[in-house]
């Protein structure tokens, strides 16, 4: 049994399968893990989430904001712009069915020694806090109030955290902090102008470079395509290697930590 995990594959489908094939993955043993944002950009939304919903137990997802966004709109919340490649999802007869197991899934999980996020974690949650806030986000994703955080979940402010929070406006921080975060300066403030990782600020850098002190904690995360799956630390490992951008998909065995990759000829 092996259990890997595989990066932003954004409706990239047959990069994905190509790549399953290519590891000889077996759903009735082996285990696949998603970084999150399967939908959106590629060309095969609808079809990616069937096929990794008809991989049943064998698959696991940590939402990504193409996701969150995808539930958003079928909450009628969230700008309906650059949204062609799900308009076949949305119209889809099977596409309740679709919400409904995509709602049951976390923003957070463990695989072995490893933490699963779509983005990140702030610098000063430990990893034990951070899968605690994201438990409050998947509540109340379940929730009736689901509508309610969708119409409030977008936006860049507050861009940093604090204990006291409450609401929905702390549900939308944790939510950035987890699915959108890219740069943060040393005490976690956002910065969502800005998506290169050789950033010359002096102010903010890649979240991960702030999380040098919590030496033994394992993490693997996607959403950041321009990081092209470089400059991480030995134990922190970045897995959107820019599928949705014509480049590739890379899926990581993490019994070995070895990457593989797969990149289409169009
Ligand atoms: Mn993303």
């Amino acid at each position: 049994m092996s259990v890997y995990v595989v990066g932003d594959i954004h409706g990239h489908l047959e990069e994905l399968t190509a790549l399953l094939n290519e590891i000889n993955f077996d759903h009735r043993i082996d285990k696949l893990v998603s970084v999150g944002d399967l939908v959106n950009r590629g060309p095969m939304s609808l079809e990616t989430i069937r096929f990794c919903k008809n991989l049943g137990k064998s698959f696991d997802l940590v939402l990504g904001n193409h996701d969150l966004h995808l539930l958003a709109l079928v909450h009628s919340a969230g700008k309906r712009t650059n949204i062609n490649s799900l308009e076949t999802l949305l119209c889809a007869p099977d596409l309740d069915e679709i919400v409904g197991w995509m709602t049951e899934k976390s923003l957070m999980l463990n695989a072995e020694a490893y933490s699963i996020v779509h983005a990140g974690i702030a610098p000063t949650w430990s990893i034990e806090k951070a899968f605690s806030l994201s438990l409050e986000v998947q509540s109340e994703l379940q929730s009736e109030n689901a509508g309610k955080f969708f119409k409030n979940m977008y936006g860049n402010t507050p861009d940093l955290w604090n204990d006291e929070l409450e609401g929905v406006i702390r549900l939308r921080v944790i939510t950035n902090y987890l699915t959108r975060m890219r740069l943060c300066s040393e005490i976690g403030e956002l910065d969502f102008k800005d998506n290169n990782p050789k950033s010359s600020s002096t102010k903010y850098a890649p979240w991960f470079k702030h999380r040098k002190s919590y030496k033994k904690e394992k993490i693997i995360f996607g959403h950041w395509a321009t990081l092209d799956g470089k400059f991480c630390t030995p134990n922190i490992h970045a897995l959107d290697t820019g599928c949705a951008w014509g480049r590739k998909l890379r899926i990581m065995d993490i019994d070995n930590e070895i990457l593989i990759e797969y990149k289409s000829n169009n």
